[in-house]
């Protein structure tokens, strides 16, 4: 077999191209000192990579955010009485560390100052005992109040400080607990949200009702802009249009707040308290992410659960799980945990790596991958009622909320490992690939957690005025999909055409597809060229040769690849960006898949991670390469690093993958 042209191994036929793939370096008749270089490089890596792997078969890289996580677990422990010494000292360790020249942070690395970040790091750090007048304070209230002061801030960082009085209960827009009376069909029902906003909202709908306000620790004037007149009314321009009738609603909202029967706000409020104690996870964190436990430990708290309570208990050890204490004394919080994506992940990059598929290292993951399938219904089932289960999640637990993007990566990562019980990886690949199909949405794509979550109304709420609150279906996704169901023999199945004909329709002027799950357009196309090489595109499609000519493109002159997070706010950074390790993989896997690899820029592109390679087989990225949400929340996963340029490396030196063959 040869990797050059009509590159696609495992399209057409994916098991046949078996016979022909082993697990020796491919030589043609370019072998060359590059082949070589990239060979040791790909094999430093896997040492590296086999290092990291856990005991129990999992790999876990750090999943690094902003210091908004670490101000709100002090806010929140502050709340409760529970703010220990140690733990403020520690985070506040970490957060002056992140703090920019200006006195501002920003929400990823290089990035600009943010004004919610910083109002909500000013008063972590105010916590901590450092004073208005030490210098970086005084630099931090002089940039915030040159932003507008707190009223510029976003709804979430002002709630947190109306709980201390800093803030007016009214002076926040309104989401009243009556929304959980909403059936599902009704528009903005809470399952037209995407379950990350869902889950944050649900609580802080019982939160706003109750308006509590703690004693202030200490004044925040020097925060306003105008600190005589500490709440300075936000300016909302008379709207017209949709805009106009979602303001109204938050007038009427108001109202209601006043008059809302006692009965009824209490009969919604139980509602909202029993559909977050069913929703907790068995190690007591709700949606394996952060800040749905922190809100929700506030709300079950107001609603009279004490802190000794079991459900408390657990979910506030939860929360302490979030907290990575580093050797230097600093501690960071995680937003979630990526166990089985990063799991996944190597497990793929380690095979294509050319280990072989019964290394024991596999085995093992696998082993911990299977048991890891989540086999009961959970929120997706509200729009698929019929469909059985059979998925996984991102996180160590997060039952009801599997997600289609780790289901597919999980199944393609079973296929290239030789288990000891291959009847129990079948079933559980045909349960996933079965959960998978039936997720589809109206369109013909996946979104990441729910069918046709994609109602316009949600982001019209003046409540939502951060990040993304639905769940449409992107790219990145369904390529992911569309690559797991070729592989599964499915390439001619009518379902996954329709994925491939929307990913055709997705592609941009430019060639590139959008990025929704990772930094930016390098990403989509990372995803989206394998994915349509593998549903037996030929690489000379106009698509596929459109695609590769981008990223010859935006090459940078190293030899790397990379693309700036303004790309998500400024289309003059699109592909454009210092080189990183992860995006370089993406743009490297995506040309191999597109037959390249002899081509000068996938040489070039080789060259570059092996020359910054480190001496013990990593690379360093401080630039943040994942989306949370395009530009309001971004990701570092310390693991990308590590396994997509060993991904593009061993596919370099071995080949493209078949995960077919090991059936
Ligand atoms: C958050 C928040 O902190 C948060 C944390 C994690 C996610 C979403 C999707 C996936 C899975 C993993 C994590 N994959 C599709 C990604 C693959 C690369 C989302 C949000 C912040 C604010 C609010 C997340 Br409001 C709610 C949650």
């Amino acid at each position: 077999m040869t990797a050059t042209t009509d590159g696609n191994p495992g399209a057409a036929s994916p098991g046949e191209a078996a016979a022909s793939t082993t697990h020796e370096p491919r030589r043609g008749a370019t072998a060359s000192d590059l082949d070589g270089t990239a060979a040791r490089a790909a094999e430093r890596a896997v040492e590296h990579l086999l290092a990291r792997q856990d005991p129990e078969g999992w790999w876990k890289g750090d999943l690094e955010t902003n210091v908004t996580m670490d101000a709100e677990d002090l806010l929140l422990r502050q709340f409760l009485g529970i703010l220990d010494a140690d733990t403020t000292r520690a985070a506040a360790l970490h957060i002056r560390r992140e703090q920019r020249e200006d006195g501002a942070w920003a929400t990823f690395y290089g990035g600009p100052g943010e004004v919610s970040a910083t109002v909500e790091a000013y008063v972590a750090l105010r916590l901590a005992g450092d004073l208005p007048e030490a210098p970086h304070m005084a630099r931090a209230a002089a940039w915030v109040r040159a932003r507008g002061g707190i009223a510029a801030a976003r709804v979430f960082t002002r709630i947190w400080l109306a709980l201390f009085g800093w803030w007016r209960w009214e002076d926040l827009p309104e989401l009243p607990p009556e929304l959980l009376f909403l059936p599902k069909w009704f528009p903005l029902n809470i399952y037209d949200f995407g379950c990350w906003a869902r889950q944050t909202i649900v609580p802080l709908t019982v939160v706003s009702a109750k308006r509590p306000v703690r004693p202030a620790p200490f004044p925040l004037d020097e925060l306003h802009t105008d600190p005589a007149r500490p709440n300075p009314p936000r300016p909302l321009a008379p709207a017209t249009g949709w805009d106009g009738i979602f303001q109204r609603l938050d007038k009427a909202l108001h109202a209601y707040h006043r008059v809302a029967p006692r009965a009824l706000r209490r009969t919604a409020m139980n509602v909202a308290a029993r559909w977050i104690v069913e929703r907790q996870e068995n190690d007591g964190c709700w949606g394996g992410i952060q800040p749905p436990a922190v809100y929700s430990v506030i709300a079950l708290h107001l609603l009279g659960y004490d802190l000794g309570h079991p459900v408390m208990r657990a979910g506030l050890e939860s929360l302490d799980r979030f907290a990575v204490w580093r050797e230097d004394g600093s501690r960071m919080i995680e937003a979630c945990q990526s166990p089985v994506w990063d799991t996944c992940l190597a497990t793929i990059a380690l095979a294509d790596a050319g280990l072989p598929p019964d290394h024991p290292a596999l085995v093992k993951a696998v082993d911990w991958m299977l048991d890891e399938e989540i086999t009961r219904t959970g929120d997706w089932a509200v729009r698929r009622p019929e469909l059985p289960p059979g998925g996984w999640a991102f996180e160590f637990h997060n039952d009801n909320y599997p997600d289609i993007d780790d289901t597919a990566e999980v199944v393609l990562a079973l296929r290239r490992v030789r288990h000891p019980e291959p009847a129990r990886v079948e079933a559980a690949v045909a349960r996933g690939t079965r959960w998978t199909l039936g997720m589809q949405s109206r369109g013909g794509a996946w979104g990441a957690f729910d069918a046709d979550n994609t109602s316009s109304f949600p982001n019209k709420l003046p409540f939502c005025d951060f990040g993304e609150v639905i769940d449409p279906p992107s790219a990145d996704v369904t390529a992911h999909v569309v690559e797991m169901l070729a592989y599964e023999g499915l390439a001619q199945d009518p379902r996954t055409r329709r994925g491939v004909e929307w990913l055709l329709a997705e592609q941009e002027p430019n060639g590139a597809w959008f990025g929704r799950w990772g930094v930016n357009h390098v990403y989509g196309t990372g995803s989206v060229l394998p994915a349509l090489i593998a549903a037996g595109l030929p690489v000379s499609h106009p698509a596929v040769r459109r695609a590769v000519g981008w990223l010859g493109s935006v090459q940078n002159e190293d030899g790397g690849w990379g693309e700036d997070l303004r790309s998500y706010s400024d289309p003059g950074w699109i592909g454009r960006g210092t080189s990183t390790a992860s995006q370089t993989g993406w743009a490297l896997i995506a040309l191999l898949a597109a037959g390249e690899r002899d081509s000068e820029p996938v040489r070039r592109g080789v060259a570059w991670l092996a020359a910054t390679q480190r001496e013990d087989g990593s690379w360093d990225e401080p630039y943040f390469t994942g989306t949370g949400f395009p530009w309001d929340f971004s990701i570092n996963y310390h693991l990308y690093r590590q396994v997509f340029p060993l991904t593009a490396l061993g596919r370099y030196v071995y080949g493209e993958p078949s995960p077919g063959k090991e059936r």
